[in-house]
């Protein structure tokens, strides 16, 4: 088998994806057509953006706003959600860690508990594969093949996907709103929601901002993970790793002293190679930082960021490495399968992704 047909096989873990970011492209503009219609948007331009190629960290953070435009309602929240996971499924990642900001809109009646309400309705309303969302969903054997066949007794078995929810709290917020992000995590931990995220555009928002809602987050045993130096910014940096976040995202700009803490704390790295070259925070993918974590065995895991905005998937992320840093069959699958290390769910879906990995071997390799 091609090494891109079989990065698309192997069984894969997700654990950086946001849910805005991560809509189909056809989906936008099916959505821009409707408001465009209704004159909310002049579609021909917002077109031209949604299908532009290749978009610096600034434009990236246009287009969100444009996005969040386009998904303000309910039903919509829901529908990209259920869109989301499938396509994910549908390329063999068994794990996905979602990523959201919780949204207020008053003109629409949204609360950020309706918000996440919305998003899972949608994870409720898959129905191309199983989702174990909570833990009492985690029963189900899981299956290689790639849709529903019979199984020897006649009974449909299945793909399954685990997903678990991290809510994400925006560079623009306030103290209160991201105190309220962490409040909702903690009363949504039942339906899925495992961390905290923080992220949004680098160059808003400062640090001391965020604090107090991080540190209420480690409080309640929430992990965190931080988008951190996708600007060189060596202070927010060392703030960060004095908070001992469970993982970072990104990491393009850190010094040597940081690097230092990082490796010493064994803290695992999010990598997102496709993002990190569009966004031009690198001359050349050959200079990614993932050479230096992958040689001294650093914990890390390719995802995927924006799938959506970035044209990219999870098996491409495989393909990537594979293409660009030499590894073969053996290496990817075994960076695959060490992410598992580094989920925010517990230890029962841990084991249940250990046995899934074992399966593919058997097959696979
Ligand atoms: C920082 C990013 C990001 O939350 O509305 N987001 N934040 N760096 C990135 N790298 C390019 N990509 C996405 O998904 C979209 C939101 O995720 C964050 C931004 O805050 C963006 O508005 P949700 O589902």
């Amino acid at each position: 088998m091609e090494i891109r047909e079989w990065c698309h096989e192997i069984p894969k873990i997700e654990l950086h994806a946001h849910l805005n970011g991560s809509i189909r492209d056809s989906t936008l503009l099916e959505l821009a057509k409707v408001l465009g219609e209704k004159g909310v948007i002049v579609f021909e331009d917002v077109a031209h953006v949604i299908t532009k190629n290749g978009r610096s960290l600034p434009e990236c953070f246009k287009l969100f706003d444009l996005y969040h435009i386009l998904t303000t309602d309910h039903g919509t929240v829901s529908r990209i959600t259920k869109e989301v996971v499938e396509d994910f499924a549908a390329e063999n990642v068994v794990y996905l860690e979602l990523r959201t900001t919780p949204k207020k809109n008053e003109a629409k009646g949204m609360t950020k508990q309706s918000y996440m309400k919305a998003v899972i309705d949608g994870l409720r309303a898959v129905d191309t594969v199983d989702v174990a969302l909570a833990n009492s969903d985690s029963s189900t054997d899981y299956c290689l093949e790639p849709l529903p066949i019979n199984d020897t007794q006649g009974r449909i078995r299945r793909n399954k996907i685990y997903i678990r929810l991290l809510l994400s709290i925006d560079r623009r917020e306030t103290t209160a709103s991201a105190m309220e992000t962490v409040d909702l995590a903690m009363e949504l931990k039942d339906a899925g929601v495992v961390g905290i995220d923080l992220s949004g555009n680098p160059v808003v928002g400062e640090w001391q901002t965020f604090i107090p809602a991080l540190k209420h987050a480690k409080q309640l045993g929430l992990p965190l993970t931080l988008h951190c130096a996708e600007i060189p910014n060596q202070k927010e940096v060392q703030a960060m790793l004095d908070i001992h976040p469970e993982r970072i995202g990104h990491a393009c700009f850190i010094e040597e002293e940081e690097w230092r803490r990082i490796k010493s704390a064994k803290i695992p790295v999010e990598i997102c190679l496709t993002s990190n070259v569009r966004t031009e925070r690198l001359h050349s993918i050959d200079d990614h930082h993932f050479v230096d974590l992958y040689n001294s065995k650093h914990p890390l895991a390719l995802c995927t960021d924006d799938c959506g905005l970035f044209s990219t998937t999870l098996s491409n992320e495989y393909y990537l490495a594979a293409s660009t840093f030499g590894l073969d069959k053996g290496q990817i699958f075994q960076l695959a399968r060490s992410a598992i290390e580094f989920v925010f769910a517990d230890n029962e879906v841990k084991e249940a992704l250990r046995n899934i990995f074992e399966a593919a071997e058997r097959k696979l390799m």
